[in-house]
């Protein structure tokens, strides 16, 4: 039996621009519930975690901003992807901005002894309140997720941390600050910038992606930044960076990795159709997440 458990987190407190926190309802918009119900016995719609209009508050001692709700809303979420994975189904989330990885993973973890992670994304989010040029919490959930930040994150769940830097790849990086490159070079996380995808092609890429992944993991998480995308296709982000992934190259990567069976848990995150063009990136989104389930072609 094949059940999926989707999960809006409608999150927009990890960063300064307004909008991010309807992706959730545009990418329902887009029809996600009757393009995936072909590829699965059940679909549950569980909803949305409430997040609430707040007052932007800078944590005084730490410099991050929204800390406090953050780390609040992402313990509601953790517990709800645990009640959805306990429940047999693959928990799918939709953001809300980056920072909501950090109650996924947090979700996800205690399930397996050796996650693995696939962060699909034009940056890094290895950031920590030291290192951070914007005091932003979702440049920062895959630091966060390795334990590495503050302890009102890193903490969540009660145990930290959440993944192994060796059980991490980085796909379509380009905008890393300093403070990450040291911190990769350091952790040796594995990183496909662009210029490796240009290089090697995105199928080469994947092959070593999913043959890295697959002995040394128990299950693996897809944490998808839809600014991983070039902003000529995905234009409904953020922080869109030039130069970015296609949509055909994307969407063989999410072919690849439901041929390989390797993904176990998932989340598209950084919908902004404030900022989108006529709902084209949530519409981008569905489609790769369709492909990633199983759809075909013929
Ligand atoms: N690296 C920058 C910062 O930490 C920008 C982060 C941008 N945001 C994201 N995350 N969308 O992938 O502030
Ligand atoms: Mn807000
Ligand atoms: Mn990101
Ligand atoms: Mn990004």
């Amino acid at each position: 039996m094949r059940k999926l458990s989707i999960i809006g987190m409608p999150m927009d407190l990890g960063q300064m621009r307004r909008g991010v926190d309807m992706g959730p309802s545009a990418i329902r918009y887009a029809g996600v519930n009757e393009r995936l119900k072909p590829l699965f016995d059940e679909i549950h719609d569980l909803g949305d975690i409430p997040i609430g209009r707040e007052e932007v508050v800078v944590d005084k001692e730490s410099n991050l901003r929204n800390l406090d709700l953050v780390a609040e809303k992402n313990a509601n979420l953790a517990d709800k992807v645990d009640e959805a994975i306990q429940s047999g189904a693959f928990p799918l989330v939709f953001g809300g901005d980056h920072s909501i990885a950090i109650g996924t993973l947090a979700g996800v973890s205690k399930h397996y002894n050796n996650l693995g992670v696939i962060w699909y994304d034009a940056h890094g989010d290895l950031n920590t309140a030291e290192t951070s040029p914007s005091g932003n919490i979702h440049g920062m959930p895959l630091a966060v997720s390795m334990g590495i930040g503050h302890p009102a994150l890193t903490e969540i769940g009660g145990y930290a941390p959440k993944v192994k830097p060796e059980n991490i790849v980085i796909i379509g990086a380009r905008s890393l600050d300093d403070g990450e490159k040291i911190l990769i070079k350091e952790k040796g996380i594995k990183v496909y910038t662009m210029h490796e995808i240009d290089r090697m092609g995105m199928t080469k890429v994947m092959e070593e992606t999913i043959a890295y992944l697959k002995d040394r993991t128990d299950g693996v998480h897809l944490s998808l930044d839809l600014d991983g995308l070039d902003p000529v296709e995905a234009p409904g982000v953020g922080t869109p960076v030039i130069g970015g992934i296609s949509f055909r190259e994307s969407n063989l990567a999410m072919e690849m990795l439901e041929e390989a069976k390797l993904i176990t848990s998932a989340e598209f995150v950084e919908v902004n159709p404030i900022l989108d063009d006529k709902n084209k990136t949530a519409s981008v989104a569905v489609a790769l997440m369709a492909s990633l389930f199983g759809e075909k072609l013929l």
